[in-house]
C-alpha cells in the first residue's frame, strides 16, 4: 500500500520532506502540497516533477479525500491549527517542532487525541532517530559509564534571519534538546534558570545571543545548554555525559582528517540539514510505516507536550532571572510505551 501524503509549508524543511518522501523514502507519494506563499508549492511540484495537487490553504489540504496522511512544515504558529483539524479528520498527522507554541496548545492537542481514541500525532523530533544520539543513549544504559551526573551540551548555528527572537532560542531552538535529553537520561526537569552573558555583535536588537540554560532534573541531574545561534562558525551540537565513573561525548559527524599546510583539520558542517539528514530519514520512513500499519510510535503528542512545559518554564526564566519550576503533569495512561 502507497501512503498518501498531503504536506502543509513547503519552506526550508518542507521541500526537504518532501524531497526524501517522494526520492528516497518507501511506501509514500505526496499527492497535495500548500504554502501561503503558493508560487513555493507550486515550485516545488514542478521541480520534483510530483503528480500533487496544489491547494490555496492547508485545511483543503487535510480535508482532501486523496490524501490519508499530513506533513506538517509551515511556520511554528501554524502548527495547532493544523495538527488540531488533522485530528479531527482522523488522519495521521507529522507535525515539525514545535508541536504548538506553549504546553496551553500542546495540552489541547493532547486532549483531543485522548478524545479520539487512538495516537494520531508523531512530532518531528529526529535526534531520538540520530545514530550518534542512540550510541551514547547505549553507553548509558549499559551503564558504561555509572549514573549520569551532569551533562554539558551546546546548540549552535552558524546565523539566524532579523526575524529570529529571544524566545525562539527556546521554542525553535532549544526544544530539541528539551525533548532529546529527557529521551537520553529518561527523566523530566525540575527547576530552570536562563543566564545571558556578553551578546555576540553578530546579534540584533529583538535577539539575546548566546544564552545559557541551566537546569535540575528530577534525579538531581545539573544540565547546562548554551545556545549560540549567531556563533558564525558552523552548525555544532555537543552533548557531554559526566557520569559516576567515566564520561560519554556525542559522536561528531564523519569527516576526513586532513594534515595540510601546517594544520590537522576536519570540517564542521553548517547546516542542520545535513547534520541530521539520516535522522529525518529514519523518523519519516518510520511516520511513513507507523501510519501504514495503523499505530503511531515515534516521539508522540505528550512528547510534544513535556517540552513545551519546559519551554514555557525556560521563557518565564529569561524574564525573571530567577530559578523556575518545571512542573510536568504525570502522564496519562494512553502514552504509556
Ligand atoms: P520556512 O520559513 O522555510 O518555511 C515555512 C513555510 O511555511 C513557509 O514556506 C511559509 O510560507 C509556510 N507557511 C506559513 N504559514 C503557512 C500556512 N498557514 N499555510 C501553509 N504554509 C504556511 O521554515 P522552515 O525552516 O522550513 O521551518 C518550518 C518548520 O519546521 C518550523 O516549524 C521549524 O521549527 C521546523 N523545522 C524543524 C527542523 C528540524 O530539525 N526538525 C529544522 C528546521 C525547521
Ligand atoms: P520556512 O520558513 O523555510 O518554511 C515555513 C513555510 O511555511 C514557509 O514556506 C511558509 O510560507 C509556510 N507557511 C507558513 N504558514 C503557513 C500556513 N498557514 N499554511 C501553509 N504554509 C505556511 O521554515 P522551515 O525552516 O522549513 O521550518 C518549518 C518548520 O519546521 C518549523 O516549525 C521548524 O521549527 C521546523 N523545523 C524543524 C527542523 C528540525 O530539525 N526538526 C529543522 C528546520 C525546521
Ligand atoms: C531550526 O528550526 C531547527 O529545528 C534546527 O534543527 C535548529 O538547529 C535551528 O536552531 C532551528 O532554527
Amino acid at each position: 500500500m502507497t501512503l498518501k501524503l498531503g504536506v502543509i509549508g513547503t519552506g526550508a524543511i518542507g521541500q526537504e520532506h518532501i524531497r526524501r518522501c517522494s526520492k528516497v523514502l518507501q511506501g509514500a507519494k505526496v499527492v497535495a502540497v500548500s504554502d501561503i506563499n503558493t508560487e513555493s508549492a507550486k515550485g516545488i511540484v514542478s521541480r520534483l516533477g510530483l503528480e500533487a495537487e496544489v491547494f490555496a490553504n492547508g485545511h483543503e489540504v487535510i480535508a482532501s479525500s486523496a490524501v490519508d496522511a499530513l506533513i506538517v512544515t509551515s511556520w511554528d504558529p501554524t502548527h495547532e491549527e493544523f495538527t488540531l483539524a488533522a485530528i479531527a479528520a482522523g488522519k495521521p498527522v507529522f507535525c515539525e517542532k514545535p508541536l504548538a507554541l506553549s504546553a496551553e496548545g500542546c495540552r489541547r492537542i493532547v486532549d483531543a487525541e485522548i478524545a479520539y481514541g487512538k495516537r494520531l500525532v508523531q512530532v518531528g523530533f529526529m535526534r531520538p532517530y540520530d545514530a550518534g544520539y542512540r550510541a551514547l543513549k547505549k553507553v548509558i544504559v549499559d551503564d558504561e559509564i555509572g549514573e549520569p551526573l551532569m551533562l554539558h551540551c551546546a546548540h549552535r548555528n552558524p546565523t539566524v534571519p532579523e526575524n529570529y527572537t529571544t524566545d525562539m532560542a527556546i521554542t525553535n531552538t532549544l526544544i530539541h534538546e528539551l525533548d532529546v535529553l529527557r529521551w537520553l537520561t529518561e527523566d523530566d526537569y525540575k527547576t530552570v534558570q536562563v543566564v545571558f552573558p556578553r551578546s555576540t555583535k553578530k546579534t540584533h536588537a529583538r535577539l539575546r545571543d548566546p544564552q545559557v540554560v541551566l537546569f535540575e532534573t528530577q534525579k538531581g541531574i545539573r544540565i547546562d545548554v548554551e545556545i549560540f545561534v549567531n556563533c558564525a562558525y558552523g552548525y555544532d551540537i555537543q552533548c557531554e555525559v559526566i557520569g559516576e565513573t567515566g564520561i560519554a561525548k556525542l559522536p561528531e559527524p564523519a569527516s576526513v582528517q586532513m594534515r595540510k599546510d601546517a594544520k590537522l583539520a576536519t570540517t564542521i558542517l553548517t547546516d542542520w540539514k545535513d547534520r541530521f539528514i539520516d535522522a529525518y530519514d529514519v523518523e519519516l520512513q518510520a511516520f511513513i510505516n507507523d501510519a501504514t500499519a495503523g499505530e503511531l510510535q515515534g516521539p508522540s503528542a505528550w512528547d510534544g507536550y513535556a517540552a513545551s512545559v519546559a519551554a514555557d518554564a525556560c521563557l518565564k526564566a529569561q524574564e525573571s532571572g530567577a530559578i523556575e519550576a518545571v512542573e510536568l503533569p504525570p502522564r496519562p495512561a494512553f502514552y504509556n510505551r
